[in-house]
């Protein structure tokens, strides 16, 4: 695949990921999951999403935005797990922190529509992203919304960076394959991706 994109299978061990979901278990209780829904139209998204950091993504009629504080409860977000942390330092080649780390709840039947990532304003930072739970079909294209896609299979500790010339490529979940993994008590995949938000 093209310049920027780096794909780490199994970064985390399952020790790792179990440490990891205890600690997102405890931050979620703090800024639970929410169902964003589309601009306008205000058609929901089959994945739920909350955020950890500075700055959470949102999506609501009005738009899709970075925010301070849950769309639901005004609270500000959790701040992100030090394990995280360490792996946007190891990962990114980026040399300011992470500002928003945007967290998806695939439940059974849950995908994402192609689109790309552009609501941040410093695209010179990669993307960072982490797996979680069963196996998704992730389909990646290139920079037009029309042009030729593959799939790669994410599994859970797997991670992705997208950065260079592969930080504005379209991109979505296909589908999650159910039972593929036992790390999720109620099973289904829950995604981290790690952002700059600000130009610093
Ligand atoms: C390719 N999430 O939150 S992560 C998203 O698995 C998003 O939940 C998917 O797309 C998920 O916006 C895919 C992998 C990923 C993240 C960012 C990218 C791939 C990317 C940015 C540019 C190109
Ligand atoms: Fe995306």
């Amino acid at each position: 695949m093209t310049s920027g994109l780096r794909y780490i299978p199994s970064y985390f061990d399952r020790t790792a990921q179990e440490a990891l979901v205890a600690t997102l278990e405890k931050a979620l209780l703090q800024a639970p999951f929410y169902t964003p829904v589309m601009p306008r139209s205000g058609r929901p998204f089959t994945v739920r999403m909350s955020n950890l950091g500075e700055l959470g993504w949102v999506s609501d009629r009005a738009g899709y935005r970075y925010q301070a504080q849950h769309p639901e409860t005004g609270a500000p977000w959790p701040q992100i797990p030090d394990m995280v942390m360490e792996l946007w330092r190891k990962v990114s080649d980026y040399a300011h922190e992470p500002e928003a780390c945007l967290v998806n709840y695939y439940r059974e039947g849950a995908k994402m529509g192609l689109h790309r990532d552009e609501d941040e304003e410093d695209f010179s930072a990669p993307v960072v992203s982490l797996s979680l739970g069963d196996t998704a079909i992730f389909r990646i294209g290139g920079l037009e919304r029309a042009g030729k896609t593959e799939t790669l299979k994410l599994a859970s500790g797997d991670v992705l960076v997208m950065g260079g010339a592969s930080r504005l490529r379209y991109h979505g979940i296909d589908r999650v394959l159910a039972g593929t993994s036992t790390l999720l008590r109620s099973g289904g995949r829950i995604n981290l991706t790690l952002r700059r938000v600000t130009r610093p």
